[in-house]
């Protein structure tokens, strides 16, 4: 077991093999099968490629056999920052048969992030776009790589690759002798309680942890999900978030998708001018979108800019509060179920279900989707409330870990003694049995989806010359729910100003969407009677 991982106690882990949760099977393992199964049936489309279940499978295995040839091997760690396309799917499938256990960075971070989560995985390998937008990812790459020890291979998707980088696409063709390939692979398979992925913790504390998925836990999650969201063969896929995240990874997500035979269809935007002529055009049935994303479909259907798509039956709204007024535009206007899933990297999945009655759909957040998920809400003692009662969620699971990667410190501070992940989620559960999200306790900032710690910005706006102290906090936005706003105490004799603040930070090269949006300038930062920053204070002056 790699050092840094938190097991699941071994009698849990033995339940959750009998219940059948587990599979002892890694997923790189299914691959072939679903080849075997859905041979021709397309796999992937991203733009005018398409792959086959028998492409995808001979494409990820030659991707495989080549990172073991040029040195990389099972157990080890790459850090991943693709777009949505083919090679995010190939190269994660690939991984997954080498039991190489892909970082999912998003395509929007920058040095301060990828260097560290580098350094924190010892990733053994990169793999980067040649650019998106202006922006040189290949040329970011090389620096990361330059300044961690770990890593061996720079690997590069684009039509401009360095000599320095290796060609993730001409890699990712089928190997010379596929039988053997497989037969290799095969025999490597990584045991199913490794970790199979990375995905990165929405985070509250100044540096982003990292959340350790099983293949055993990962391969439930996507079979599960797709089981209550009824995906099958006849399932066409929207990935529109970044494919790094849970949501549209695995929850059902593309895995969920292949799994059933079903075509996953790759967006490299949600936005709705490209997104909406892209499910018409691919009869796309089944898509997943952050509130913000959701309310801009709607908004577009509604002003006539685009038809509804036909095709589409089911979409899933999660990642931050849905608002029951944006809910109920849903149905009608995109001519689909709306399913709300409030569900998280480090684990739980709430969804509503497909039959739900209306005012479950709109009015809550559904509830967990497997029957040994384990919730309990809480007061300030850890003492469950009455029932109806708001309180802090706790939850266990066999597709929960019981800990982040290498946090010791902040795992004890996140889990129960007990095991129970504290989400920092404040809930109430609703008459009908489905839980209700009232609020949070933990200081992130959700904007539009992607969060932020309160505490990560804090520390870089601390760096800013001129800044005395400061507090980063949610202030309302009508778009994307929250934004970063921050409330500076100036050194005296110095002028601060929003833009240069985050001309600071850019400079810093940190991710765009954690840069404050707001400024608000004061002499002194509230405090609690204990003498703590009072952020509850703060935010109503804010609003
Ligand atoms: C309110 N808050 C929500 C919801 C998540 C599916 C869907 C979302 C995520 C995700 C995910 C919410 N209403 N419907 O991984 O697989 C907030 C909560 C939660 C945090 C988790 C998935 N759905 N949230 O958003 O790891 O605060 O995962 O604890 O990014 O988002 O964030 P993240």
């Amino acid at each position: 077991m790699r050092e840094g991982f938190v097991p699941w106690p071994e009698e849990t882990a033995d339940r959750y093999r009998a219940a059948g949760y587990w599979r002892g099977r890694p997923l790189g393992d299914y691959l072939h099968e679903w080849a075997d199964t859905y041979g021709d049936a397309v796999a992937v489309v991203d733009g005018d490629t398409r792959l086959t279940y028998r492409e995808l499978a001979s494409h990820a295995d030659g991707l495989a056999v080549r990172l073991l040839a040029a040195g990389l091997a099972p157990g080890d760690t790459m850090l991943v920052q693709l777009p949505n396309g083919w090679e995010f799917v190939t190269l994660t499938l690939a991984c997954l048969r080498a039991g190489i256990a892909p970082v999912m960075a998003l395509p929007a971070h920058r040095g301060h992030e990828l260097r560290y989560l580098a350094a924190h995985a010892g990733v053994t390998a990169i793999a980067v776009p040649d650019r998106i937008g202006g922006f040189d990812h290949q040329a970011l790459g090389g620096e990361i790589t330059e300044v961690t020890p770990s890593v061996r291979m720079l690997l590069v998707a684009g039509a401009d690759v360095d000599e320095k980088a290796a060609d993730l696409r001409a890699l990712a063709r089928p190997a010379d002798d596929p039988a053997a390939a497989r037969a290799t692979l095969d025999e490597l398979a990584p045991d199913s309680g490794e970790v199979a992925v990375f995905l990165l913790s929405g985070g509250t504390t100044g540096l982003p942890k990292l959340i350790t998925r099983t293949h055993d836990d990962y391969e439930y999650n996507a079979r599960r999900s797709a089981e209550v969201c009824g995906f099958g063969p006849d399932t066409v896929y929207l990935v529109a978030l970044p494919a790094g995240h849970n949501f549209p990874l695995a929850c059902p997500g593309l895995l969920g998708a292949l799994m059933n035979g079903g075509r996953v269809v790759l967006a490299r935007t949600p936005e709705p001018g490209k997104a909406l002529p892209l499910m018409a055009a691919e009869g796309v049935t089944a898509a997943a979108a952050v509130p913000a994303v959701a309310q801009r479909w709607i908004d577009a259907v509604a002003a006539g800019r685009h038809p509804a798509p036909e095709s589409l039956r089911l979409l899933q709204v999660g990642g931050a509060r849905l608002a029951p007024e944006v809910a109920r535009r849903v149905e009608p206007l995109l001519g689909c179920t709306l399913q709300q899933v409030f569900g998280m990297a480090e684990g739980l999945l709430n969804y509503t279900r497909l039959d739900d009655p209306d005012d479950v759909k709109i009015y809550t957040q559904g509830r967990p989707m497997c029957p040994d998920d384990e919730i309990l809400i809480v007061d300030a003692a850890d003492e469950p409330v009455a029932p109806g009662e708001m309180g802090a969620l706790l939850t266990r699971g066999p597709y929960t870990p019981r800990g982040y990667y290498r946090a010791e410190d902040h795992n004890a501070r996140s889990f129960t003694p007990d095991g129970w992940y504290r989400t920092g989620d404040v809930v109430r559960l609703h008459p009908s049995g489905n839980l209700v999200v009232e609020g949070r306790s933990k200081d992130l900032i959700n904007r539009g989806g992607e969060k932020i710690s309160a505490e990560e910005v804090e520390n870089l706006i601390y760096r800013v010359p001129g800044v005395s102290r400061v507090a980063a906090v949610a202030k309302p936005d009508p778009d994307l729910g929250e934004r970063v706003c921050a409330v500076v105490v100036p050194e005296a004799g110095h002028q601060l100003t929003l833009e240069g603040i985050r001309d600071a930070l850019a400079g810093m090269e940190v991710a765009r969407y954690k840069l404050p949006e707001h400024l608000v300038l004061v002499e002194e930062l509230p405090l609690t009677k204990i003498g703590k920053i009072d952020k509850k204070a703060l935010r109503d002056i804010v609003q």
